[in-house]
């Protein structure tokens, strides 16, 4: 059998997760880490990263594929001297089932008006507030990919109307679509809009004040709300807290921001209508990318297509 190929591992993540995940990975490949800064990884075929070090192509010329360490790859795109090699993201039954759990979860707690109770039960306030259903509601998701889709059923599943808008059009039980022409129906129709988008130039700065004014004011919430789990580079974020601040918007729950971590003096810190989590809506299974990974370098070397390819041209 001919050797496998070297694998080099530059991911930025928790160190003891990539230990945990290793020390059960790859079985025969050997795994060269970008970490220590005097390995020689010419030989290395294969990347698996997340916020690589800035020379990592320069001591790694010989690359043939590279493995994203999560679903987005907006922080590959842009990286200085990125090779013309296929990049494969990380699409997984982890990352898309945590990723609907914190969809559903943000949506249902505007729903319930958590931030409300949780702002009377600080001052020992007992008042019940009004009640509305998940089926008076319509969740629009933007973005009805791997991410999009699941969250999209499984706010279906909890009884909300559920929408849905991507660049081309998507069939789905039960679920209106909307394709990227039909951005106004799809707003004037959304109570609660969900980000699933991956951020590439055409999403860049795509949730801004002219967006939030055309999405439905007067819905069973009064106001309509902003979910953003996809990047934070889509939302413009003095227009969000200019919307939350003008009653545009009712609320949001954002889990990606522009600068991250989210600066200590953003007002969305405090805004008692803001569910703020720290890009953590859905982490990636160290062990499960790893097991990803190795499938399609098994695939590769059988001459079998790599699956979940990025396409360059439209940035995701
Ligand atoms: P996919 O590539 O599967 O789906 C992307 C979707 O966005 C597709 O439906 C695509 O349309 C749509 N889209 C892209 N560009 C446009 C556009 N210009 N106009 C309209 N629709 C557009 O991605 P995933 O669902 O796997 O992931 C989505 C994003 O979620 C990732 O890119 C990443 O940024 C983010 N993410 C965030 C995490 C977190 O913890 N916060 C964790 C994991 C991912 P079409 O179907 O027509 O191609
Ligand atoms: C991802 C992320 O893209 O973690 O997977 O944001």
């Amino acid at each position: 059998m001919p050797a496998k190929k070297p694998i080099v591992i530059d991911l930025k993540f928790e160190r003891r997760e990539v230990d945990a995940a290793l020390a059960n990975a790859f079985s025969g490949w050997p795994v060269l880490r970008a970490s220590d800064p005097d390995l020689d990884l010419s030989e290395a075929r294969y990347a698996i990263i997340w916020k690589p070090d800035p020379n990592l192509f320069q001591r790694a010329p010989n690359l043939e594929v590279l493995f994203s360490g999560g679903a987005g790859v907006d922080h590959i795109l842009t990286l200085p001297d990125l090779p013309d090699i296929p990049i494969v993201r990380f699409v997984d039954e982890s990352l898309t089932t945590r990723m609907s759990e914190w969809v559903v979860l943000q949506a249902l707690s505007h729903l319930r008006q958590v931030p409300a109770y949780l702002k009377q039960q600080r001052e020992r306030q007992w008042r019940e507030l009004s009640q509305p259903e998940a089926k008076d509601l319509t969740v629009g998701v933007m973005g009805l990919g791997v991410l999009g889709q699941d969250s999209a059923r499984k706010l279906k599943i909890m009884g909300f109307n559920v929408i849905g808008w991507s660049r081309s059009r998507k069939v789905i039980d039960g679920i209106e679509t909307f394709d990227g022409g039909e951005l106004d129906a799809f707003l004037s129709r959304t109570d609660i809009l969900v980000g699933l988008l991956p951020l590439t130039p055409d999403t860049h700065g795509i949730f801004n004040a002219a967006l939030f004014s055309r999405l439905r004011q007067g819905g069973a919430l009064a106001r309509p709300v902003f979910i953003n789990a996809g990047r934070g580079g889509s939302q413009v974020e003095a227009d969000v807290v200019a919307a939350l601040e003008a009653g545009v918007l009712g609320g949001a729950s954002l889990d990606v921001f522009e600068k991250e971590p989210l600066p200590t003096d953003s007002p969305l810190w405090r805004m008692e209508n803001v569910i703020v989590t720290p890009h953590a809506a859905s982490a990636s299974d160290v062990r499960a990318l790893f097991r990803n990974a190795q499938a399609q370098m098994e695939r590769h070397e059988k001459g079998e297509p790599l699956q979940n390819v990025v396409d360059r041209r439209s940035g995701y």
